[in-house]
């Protein structure tokens, strides 16, 4: 079990859900509906305001989220009001921290010291920009720290959702207590908890104003669905934020996966999306006939599954310490673009085999700079029957390189498994073709009498 920070932070609001009921945290932005004014009578009644509505949600909220209109317009000693009112209510500070880290560093020791539980942070800022907060959180005695991997509004497409998967594994990384995922597309919720594992909380807004509807995200994966306006400028603040609580508590949350699952859902989508495996009757070269046909090799094509695909190898690989390795090379050609991105994106250096050695110069079959002795990992797009990657492998050999490992993405479940073990290889693959068929079905993208006959035909070709 990863220890992430926040420890306290992430329990009080977690042991909330039963003792009150609810999944919301309110988005307090009363300040944005003022019209600003310095003057000493206007900031009371803002802050008598918030106190107010604050009181008025609480039994119906694991958390208060506090922006930057209503620190600056009447301070960070709102934190302080509040917490005399509610002490056991946590607060978060969404002030999306985007700095270089000696300033992040600066917000964050004010914030937490003004008695937040958990500051936001946008995670395109990087690794050191970051750091700068989280050292803060741990002089402030294990505060909380949320990234926003993604944002709810029509923009995140332009820029913050094609790194998604990038922003995922920094959070993974860096063990934050949570992030932000839209809640306005609960798809890429359930995504994002793919993606992340159950551990680390997900916090979704965009509920009600914003078009979200409530519960979705929770069923998608979220722990957490944040609503502001459709709470404090209803009739009734308690009232609603009481609807909103009862339908996100009763949502239903998705079934616990396993890791393996995990990748299996996610990659059967991922093909599905982009086209990468169809169904009817295929003519195969070897001149049967097949239910399915699978092609990765038009995954590179879609940038952003593509980005999701490295990071399921780079997923894979992480949770498995036992498979160690120098180089990676890619068996062609498909494999080729699959080992350029995960070299890429793991600063490993990139080897590659061609298919018949060079006519001219050294007549090599492997590309690249290597050292006799070098432990290499071999990655494929997908396994028949084990002969490529085989004819890989003793290329490889041949140059005097150990190989002991191969990686696909998916594994069609013919015989490949039993083929490398013979040949003193261990296959490690995203998932099977059954478990990708599985997958589909309980997506109802694939119906059950069309998985239970490509089951059959899987378990027997012939
Ligand atoms: P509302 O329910 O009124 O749309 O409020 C949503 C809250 O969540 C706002 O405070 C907004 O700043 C914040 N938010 C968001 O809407 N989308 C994001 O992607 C990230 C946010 O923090």
């Amino acid at each position: 079990m990863v220890k992430l920070f926040g420890q306290a932070f992430i329990k009080k609001m977690n042991a909330r859900v039963d003792t009150h009921k609810t999944r919301v945290i309110h988005a307090l932005d009363v300040a944005n509906t003022f019209t600003p004014d310095a003057s000493e009578s206007a900031r009371k009644e803002l802050i008598e305001r918030v106190c107010h509505i604050a009181t008025a949600v609480e039994p119906h909220v694991v958390a208060i989220k506090l922006n930057y209109p209503l620190v600056l317009a009447v301070g960070l000693e709102i934190v302080q009001y509040l917490k005399k009112l509610h002490p056991d209510l946590p607060l978060i500070a969404d002030f999306k921290v985007a700095d270089i880290d000696n300033t992040n560093a600066w917000i964050a020791r004010h914030t937490y010291s003004a008695g937040i539980d958990a500051i936001i942070v946008q995670g395109f800022i990087g690794e050191d920009a970051i750091q700068g907060v989280i050292q803060e959180a741990k002089k402030a005695g294990d505060q909380g720290i949320i990234l926003v991997v993604d944002m709810s509004h029509p923009g995140a497409a332009q820029f913050i959702h094609p790194q998604t998967p990038r922003l995922i594994n920094l959070a993974k990384k860096l063990k934050v207590s949570g992030v932000i995922a839209p809640g306005t597309r609960p798809p890429q919720v359930h995504e994002i908890r793919n993606l992340l594992g159950n551990e680390t909380l997900i916090l979704a807004p965009g509920v009600g104003a914003q078009g979200g509807k409530a519960g979705s995200a929770i069923s998608a994966g979220a722990d957490y669905e944040i609503i502001g306006r459709s709470i404090y400028t209803a009739d009734n603040p308690a009232l609603k934020a009481k609807e909103f609580a009862e339908l996100t508590y009763t949502a239903q949350p998705p079934a616990d996966v396993s890791p393996q699952e995990a990748f299996s859902n996610t990659l059967a989508t991922l093909l599905a999306n982009v086209g990468a495996i169809k169904f009817g009757e295929f003519k195969l070269a070897s001149g049967k006939t097949s239910p399915y046909y699978i092609d990765l090799r038009v995954i590179p094509s879609f940038p952003q599954e593509f980005q999701i695909l490295t990071d399921l190898f780079t997923q894979l690989l992480a949770g498995r310490q036992d498979i160690t390795f120098d180089r990676i090379a890619g068996v062609p050609t498909a494999g080729i673009s699959f080992a350029t991105a995960l070299c890429n994106r793991l600063s490993a250096p990139l080897l590659y085999i061609r298919s018949k050695p060079k006519k001219y110069g050294q007549q090599k079959r492997v590309e690249g700079v290597f050292e006799p002795g070098d432990h290499v990992l071999v990655i494929d797009d997908l396994i028949t029957d084990g002969g490529s990657k085989i004819e890989a492998v003793q290329a490889l050999r041949d140059a005097d390189l150990k190989v002991t490992d191969v990686l696909v993405a998916v594994d069609r479940e013919q015989g490949g498994a039993k083929q490398l073990k013979d040949a003193k290889l261990t296959l490690h693959v995203l998932a099977p073709i059954s478990h990708l068929i599985k997958s589909l079905e309980a997506e109802k993208r694939l119906s059950k009498s069309d998985a239970k006959r490509i089951l059959a035909y899987i378990t027997n070709p012939g």
